[in-house]
């Protein structure tokens, strides 16, 4: 909003020339959201706190959780209020990816608190019933991938694209849909299901919405993708500043849920995040690059999927508990070594997802 209000001034106040520039938006979003979360923090916490809107903890989890008992859940409210904030403040506003990607983060955070809602009324750890949270995330995510198709255009739009390779892209039509979809909710549930111990989700979290802001800063500039020789997205570069205020906004959340976690992000915060990520990968046709900047994510779902079959089929568990970050807990890890060791795996993904942009 900034941009397109005191840019046109820039003759008059040659300072306003400043929001021209992406990346010193995407400073400025970054910025606005940790600030505004360090500022609203504690109030919001204390509010939650009155509101007893405290986490039911499962009495078949690690025992080192029952103490966690009654923390704040729902912190998720922060991000999607300061993200959404800056993002709008610092955007160019007539930017249509940068709505698509809102709608997408707005409308899963919608799902998650109606979830985390259910389950603090219904004080057990049951929300929403999972085919109606499964239909809604669907109905959100088709709406959100139609919209990017028609916006990239006839081919590009619906076509895959292959990190290593020079512009290699595979159209794949209407099969795009589908595909777009399970990025999308994919991404959500799998962010979901990592948000298990404090901090943990929120560091890869932050680190995919790094490598995001700059994946979107380059694609979307003409010069850079054919330099790097990848395929440019027209408008695809507003998008860092939405990355930038997911930054900031998750260094202000984990100043309050780095352990021992004084708030959780509830279903609020991680399907909204994750669902985001996975727009910007379908915006930004990088979506393979997703599933690598995003491995932790990625290693926690298949853990479950893993788990879950192997119990089904021959009684038998592969992991002491799924997902793989109890597993650990469960040999005697401390949590803090749990998370700091996954943040550290997230890291090195992030890296060589980054590398794919160089080697092709
Ligand atoms: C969310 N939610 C946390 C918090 C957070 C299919 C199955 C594997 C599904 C899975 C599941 O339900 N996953 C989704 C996991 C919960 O955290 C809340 O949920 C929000 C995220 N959605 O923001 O509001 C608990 O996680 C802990 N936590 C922290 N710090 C944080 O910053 O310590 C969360 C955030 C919190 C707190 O204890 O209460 C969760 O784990 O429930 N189910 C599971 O993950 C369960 N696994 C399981 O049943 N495994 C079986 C299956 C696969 C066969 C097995 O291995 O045998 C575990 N969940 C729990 N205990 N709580 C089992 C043990």
């Amino acid at each position: 909003m900034l941009y397109n209000l005191l840019y046109p001034l820039k003759e008059t106040f040659l300072i306003f020339n400043l929001f021209k520039y992406i990346t010193f938006r995407t400073g400025g979003a970054m910025m606005t959201a940790m600030i505004l979360s360090f500022i609203i923090g504690p109030s919001f916490i204390a509010w939650l706190r009155a509101k007893k809107v405290g986490q039911q903890i499962r009495s078949d989890g690690p025992e080192t959780h029952f103490k966690k008992a009654g923390t704040p859940t729902m912190g998720g409210l922060m991000i999607l209020f300061t993200v959404t904030l800056s993002t709008i403040l610092w955007v160019d506003v007539a930017n249509p990816y940068m709505w698509t990607v809102l709608f997408v983060f707005l409308g899963y955070g919608a799902i998650g608190f109606c979830d985390d809602y259910a389950k603090l009324t219904r004080s057990s750890s049951k929300g929403v019933p999972g085919k109606v949270r499964l239909f809604l995330e669907c109905a959100i995510a088709l709406v959100a991938v139609l919209v990017v198709m028609i916006l990239s255009g006839p081919v590009l739009g619906s076509s895959l694209a292959f990190p290593f390779f020079k512009n290699l892209l595979v159209d794949l039509g209407w099969f795009f849909v589908p595909f777009g979809l399970l990025v999308v909710v994919g991404a959500a549930n799998a962010v979901n299901l990592t948000d298990g111990l404090d901090g943990l989700a929120i560091g890869p979290i932050m680190i995919s919405a790094a490598c995001f802001g700059i994946i979107s800063y380059l694609i979307g500039n003409a010069k850079f993708a054919e330099y790097l020789q990848i395929h440019y997205v027209k408008d695809a570069g507003e998008l860092a500043v939405f990355c930038g205020a997911l930054v900031g906004a998750g260094l202000g959340f984990l100043w309050f849920n780095a352990p021992p976690a004084m708030v959780f992000m509830g279903d609020t915060g991680s399907l909204s995040m994750g669902g985001a990520l996975g727009a910007i990968a379908v915006v930004t046709k990088h979506e393979i690059v997703l599933a690598i900047i995003g491995g932790l994510f990625v290693i926690e779902t298949l853990s479950v999927i893993i788990q879950v079959v192997s119990f089904k089929t021959r009684g038998k568990r592969v992991f002491k508990m799924a997902p793989i970050h109890h597993h650990f807990e469960k040999m005697g890890w401390a949590e803090t070594q749990v998370v700091v060791r996954f943040w550290i795996i997230a890291i090195i993904f992030a890296l060589i997802g980054l590398s794919t942009l160089k080697l092709r």
